[in-house]
């Protein structure tokens, strides 16, 4: 009986928004699954079978627990993009920075508590391209009875955005790195799993949004894709939008936005067309000479009482090179940094560091296809090194030879970044970490670099929210550019764009001990090593210290 009860406890605390519960459960058994898409059949990784998988709800301070079983044959590990993890790195999950991969046969257990954040995040894999299906979304919900800062929306829908590949995601890296060439761009963009009615698959007629006309809907939409910034519209519809990579935003209403992996957008829509059926695009921003999967994904979002025979009213995506529709949107995004929601932006800055973001070429003798060449990454010349020990595991138990604390707050050379490249296109290897105090504040100026071609490369930062003071074409110039930076409502966020031949600069306080991943969510990108860390000491204060790790943590 009592073990009963506590079953049902268990169940109904993974629904937050019936019953009050600080702790929440959730199982994620990380299992093959043969699943058709695309016409076509192959197995892929999967939580609890399920692509995407299951969404995550919680509340604001809500302590999760979530154990990850791996009965998969491949290493596992899952990040939960977005969320703060105070004092809980162990918890964060990039593999061989925070822990050790989840071995086949292995759990762990995710132990974190949600704390000052609430809105869309997502989860995903964070070891090798198993990200690729191994996602789904986070819904943090305000703590019970504090209203969103906008009206309550009727209902609330979560929309996933990722990409298809016909081929296993993981031979398509490894293809890669053994060619030294990009590899292969995706057959599909998806929409809740589906490619919709461009894939030519009479099967998948694609995702259908419901609505009932007068009714108001907010979607979580979330880019989950590897290697896609993704424009998203619906026809006949605008949205209005509150908040991205939860944190509310000053609304604003626009037809089309754009949303690089890892990030979030919570959008508004009203159903005021009375009936219908409208398309929902998704489609590539690429404002570069790279290859793209340039399919748009589609799905129907159809008016109750409407026959589902009738055809729904198209839209046309942008083209893909659509710069100005995306600064459209991303010029629009503000803090909301009203009383209760402000805008604490950093106002003096104790590192200001200057970071290059871009691609070089370095030697490989095995690279037959690459002419004994390959592409790589870096920032300020450092192609990230992984290591076969994770960095926090070696900073907490003070473990040798690891990694160095010597990363460059500036590039050995200057050059005119997003001119003529360089003499030469090689990096050099390592695994550095930038070391700050605890409860330093930190400026990053992210330069594009045009060396083999200028690419919007959107940079996640692990541990922190940071506030984006400002954005420009061109080199970064300190004398004049810091004079137009917005430190009073810019957008705060996670993972932030910088534009194709430009910069962004961004600035963050380091109130979280530990050690802390920067890199591009583009996943090509990350693999060829545009990647480094911060390591943030403890405070001496009480609550400022990285908390000791768990004892399931996974070993190398
Ligand atoms: C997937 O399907 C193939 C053949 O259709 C089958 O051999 C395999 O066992 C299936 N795998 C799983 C995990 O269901
Ligand atoms: C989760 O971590 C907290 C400390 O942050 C600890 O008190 C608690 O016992 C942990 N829970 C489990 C189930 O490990
Ligand atoms: C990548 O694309 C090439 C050319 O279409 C194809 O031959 C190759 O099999 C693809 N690789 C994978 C892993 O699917
Ligand atoms: C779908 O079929 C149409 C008409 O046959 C063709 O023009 C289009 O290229 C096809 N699209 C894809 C993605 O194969
Ligand atoms: C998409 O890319 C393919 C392959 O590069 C190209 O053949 C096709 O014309 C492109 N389609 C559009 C609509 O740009
Ligand atoms: C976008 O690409 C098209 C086709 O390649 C080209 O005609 C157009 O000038 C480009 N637009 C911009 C803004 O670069
Ligand atoms: C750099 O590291 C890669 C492994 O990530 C290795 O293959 C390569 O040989 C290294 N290059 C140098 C110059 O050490
Ligand atoms: C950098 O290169 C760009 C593109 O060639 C050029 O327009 C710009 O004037 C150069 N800037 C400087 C400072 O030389
Ligand atoms: C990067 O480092 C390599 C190896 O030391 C060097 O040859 C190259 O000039 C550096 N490139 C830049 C842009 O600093
Ligand atoms: C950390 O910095 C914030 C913002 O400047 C300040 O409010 C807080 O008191 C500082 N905490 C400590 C322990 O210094
Ligand atoms: C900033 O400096 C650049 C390069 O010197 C110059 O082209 C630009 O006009 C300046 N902008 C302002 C606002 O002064
Ligand atoms: C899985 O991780 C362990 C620990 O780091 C490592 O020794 C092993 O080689 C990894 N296995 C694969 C298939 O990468
Ligand atoms: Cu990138």
């Amino acid at each position: 009986m009592e073990s009963w009860i506590r079953v049902l406890i268990l169940v109904a605390c993974l629904f937050p928004a019936v019953v009050e519960c600080r702790v929440r459960h959730f199982k994620f058994n990380v299992v093959m699954r043969n699943t058709s898409r695309l016409c076509s059949s192959k197995p892929i990784v999967t939580v609890n079978g399920r692509f995407p998988g299951p969404t995550l709800y919680a509340r604001e301070d809500d302590t999760v627990l979530v154990k990850v079983v791996n009965h998969v044959t491949y290493n596992v590990s899952i990040h939960w993009h977005g969320i703060r993890q105070l004092r809980t790195g162990w918890a964060d999950g990039p593999a061989y920075i925070t822990q050790c991969p989840i071995q086949p046969g292995q759990s762990y257990v995710y132990n974190f508590t949600i704390t000052g954040q609430r809105g869309t995040l997502l989860w995903h894999a964070h070891i090798s391209w198993l990200r690729a299906t191994v996602h789904g979304g986070i819904v943090v919900l305000p703590k019970r009875g504090v209203p969103y800062p906008f009206p309550k929306p009727n209902k609330e829908v979560v929309v996933i955005l990722g990409e298809w590949w016909k081929s296993d995601t993981e031979a398509v890296v490894n293809e890669a790195l053994n060619s030294g060439l990009a590899p292969n761009v995706s057959d599909a963009h998806t929409i809740n799993g589906h490619p919709g009615s461009l894939s030519n698959c009479s099967t998948q007629d694609g995702f259908t949004l419901s609505v009932e006309s007068g009714k108001s809907y907010m979607l979580r939409i979330i880019n989950a894709a590897l290697n896609e910034e993704l424009f998203f519209k619906i026809a006949g519809h605008k949205l209005t939008i509150v908040e991205v990579d939860a944190v509310y935003v000053k609304p604003f209403k626009i037809d089309t936005i754009v949303i690089a992996p890892g990030q979030t957008t919570n959008a508004i829509i009203t159903a005021d067309q009375g009936s219908g059926k409208y398309m929902i695009a998704a489609s590539p921003f690429m404002d570069s000479p790279v290859a793209v999967d340039n399919l748009t994904a589609t799905a129907t979002l159809h008016y109750s009482g409407t026959l589902s025979s009738s055809p729904a009213t198209l839209t046309n995506p942008p083209p893909q090179n659509a710069t100005a529709v995306a600064n459209n949107f991303i010029t629009s995004l503000k803090s909301l940094n009203s009383k209760n929601f402000p805008a604490k932006v950093p106002l003096t800055v104790d590192h200001s560091l200057f970071f290059t973001v871009g691609l070089g070429i370095n030697p490989c003798p095995t690279c037959i296809a690459g002419n004994g060449s390959r592409v790589v990454a870096g920032i300020n010349n450092v192609t990230f090194v992984m290591p076969t020990t994770a960095l926090l595991q070696a900073h907490f138990f003070n473990i040798k030879g690891v990694f160095t604390t010597d990363f460059p707050g500036n590039p050995p050379t200057t050059f005119n970044y997003t001119g003529a490249p360089p003499q030469t296109l090689q990096t050099i290897n390592g695994t550095k970490v930038y070391r700050v105090s605890y409860n330093d504040t930190v400026q990053v100026v992210l330069q594009d670099t045009g060396i083999i071609a200028p690419e919007n490369h959107p940079i996640h930062l692990h541990g922190f929210n940071f506030f984006a003071v400002g954005r420009g074409l061109g080199n970064f110039n300190p004398k004049n550019d810091t004079k137009s930076f917005n430190l009073v409502d810019p957008v705060e966020r996670n993972t932030i764009g910088v534009p194709s031949g430009g910069w962004v600069a961004i600035r963050f306080l380091a109130d979280n001990p530990g050690v802390w991943f920067l890199h591009c969510h583009l996943e090509v990108h990350t693999t060829w090593g545009l990647k480094m860390a911060f390591l943030v000491d403890n405070g001496k204060g009480p609550n400022e210290s990285l908390l000791p790790p768990p004892s399931d943590l996974p070993k190398c």
